[in-house]
């Protein structure tokens, strides 16, 4: 126990109507929607690094929290000190899941024998924590972006040295995430792509994550990891400009490797937004492609340009995206990961809790408004109605590869009419939206 979060007691369910700002008032983990809990949709998932390590430093100035744990040495006291606080915190908070990178969670290292004995520490210590605790891993995933040795990257790195030290990352890390019953591995390209194309050779970079993924792959096979392996797409921060730009990038990027059954994308609304996206966009396109995984829920800033990663807030944004998550089935091994940290004047402990009780509850209302929209069919009714055209005659034929262009002009020419063209209704749907929205 840390004792740094004892003066809160354990976040309950108390309803819309409750005045206390610590209880959840929509967010009731076992109510059912659509025939599954809350808690079971949205798999909620606490993250460690914006918790638990930074310190709310920034650019312009120091540290405001003053975390206990993050004062002295990062040595394995501290690093067992803030897994202490991280669980009392899961205890309190009561979701089910956790997502780490290896340095969050270890004991700082410089030697790759250094890394791998400090990961190994810990990771004996957070399965003992997690052996009697209700909180499990959402996800693993080496920091590979942070340490100096990565400045030009990671596995497209043009030092093949600092390649093989990602290769050490990534295996104890996915074995690690294995060993504690993570349902996904998330490989960010934080630093995989480059500042000026000037000192790049671009083809031999992405060769070399191509190369790299594949052997990820490989190794999650050799160990037999069960769960998902995702790319988090982000099309720039920290590089000017990265590989894995948004999820149609990555898309091709994994048809080109022959990699697209086997890695899907964990989206993060702030990295959607940055690419110039809208977050339902890039969930509708993962579905798509057959590729949506995990979700690293957060908002970014409207004014400014980056990711802020703040907690998200916005009924909806959210109803959207959850319509759009559902429709394509829901979560499997991915989850609702909240990659958001609070603003630097939010300096106390209970601060930590309001920004996910908030955040919880605006998922759940999203998520019980997402449902009511599918099931009222609203808009997949007019959706299904626009495209009906293409269940027959030569619709039908052009996507089944039997029909060609002389056919279907000489076709247009037996009919010799201009189609007319019918009402997209935007603001009608848009309207349906708003009233589904609560
Ligand atoms: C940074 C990313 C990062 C990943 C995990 O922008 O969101 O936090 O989720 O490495
Ligand atoms: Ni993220
Ligand atoms: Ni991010």
């Amino acid at each position: 126990m840390s004792g740094y979060f004892d003066h809160i007691d354990p976040i309950k369910f108390e309803g819309p109507d409750s005045d206390n700002a610590l209880a959840f008032k929509y967010y009731d983990a076992d109510k059912k929607v659509l025939g599954k809990t809350i808690e079971e949709h949205l798999r909620v998932a606490v993250c460690y690094w914006h918790n638990f390590c930074w310190d709310g430093h920034d650019i312009f100035g120091a540290g405001t929290f003053g975390r206990p744990w993050n004062a002295g040495l990062n040595d394995q006291a501290a690093a067992e000190e803030k897994l202490d606080a991280a669980f009392d915190f899961f205890e309190k908070l009561g979701q089910p899941f956790f997502c780490f990178h290896d340095t969050d969670v270890m004991a700082a290292a410089e030697t790759p024998k250094e890394h791998v004995e400090n990961f190994a520490a810990i990771v004996d210590k957070i399965e003992a924590k997690m052996s009697d605790a209700k909180t499990k891993l959402l996800w693993g995933t080496a920091n590979m972006f942070s340490h100096p040795r990565y400045m030009a990257g990671a596995s497209t790195n043009p030092n093949p040295d600092v390649v093989e030290f990602s290769a050490l990352q990534v295996k104890h890390c996915l074995e690690a995430t294995h060993r504690l019953g993570g349902a996904g591995y998330v490989l960010w390209g934080g630093r995989e792509g480059y500042d000026t194309i000037l000192n790049t050779d671009v083809g031999q970079e992405m060769e070399q994550l191509g190369r790299f993924i594949t052997m990820v792959v490989e190794h999650k096979y050799k160990i037999g990891f069960k769960g998902d392996i995702w790319i988090e797409p982000k099309p720039h921060e920290p590089t000017k400009h990265q590989y894995d730009r948004d999820v149609a990038t990555v898309y091709g990027f994994l048809k080109t490797y022959g990699l697209e059954n086997e890695v899907g994308v964990n989206i993060e609304p702030n990295h959607a937004t940055l690419a110039g996206h809208n977050f339902e966009h890039e969930v509708e396109i993962a579905n798509a492609f057959g590729i949506f995984g995990s979700i690293d829920f957060n908002r970014g800033d409207p004014q400014n340009g980056w990711d802020t990663d703040q907690f998200p807030n916005d009924l909806r944004e959210n109803t959207m995206a959850l319509y759009y998550i559902l429709k394509g089935g829901g979560f499997k091994n991915g989850g609702a990961n909240f990659d958001a940290k609070v603003r630097r004047q939010s300096k106390d402990p209970e601060d930590l809790f309001h920004a996910h009780i908030g955040s919880m509850d605006l998922l759940a209302r999203a998520l019980m408004n997402a449902a009511e929209l599918i099931e009222s069919e609203k808009l997949s009714g007019f959706v299904d109605q626009r495209y009906a055209g293409w269940k027959t005659g030569l619709g039908a034929k052009m996507l089944q590869g039997k029909t060609n262009l002389d056919e279907m002009a000489t076709a247009a020419v037996e009919k010799n009419v201009s189609p007319v063209p019918i009402s997209g209704r935007q603001e009608y749907l848009e309207n349906v939206v708003t009233n589904f929205t609560k």
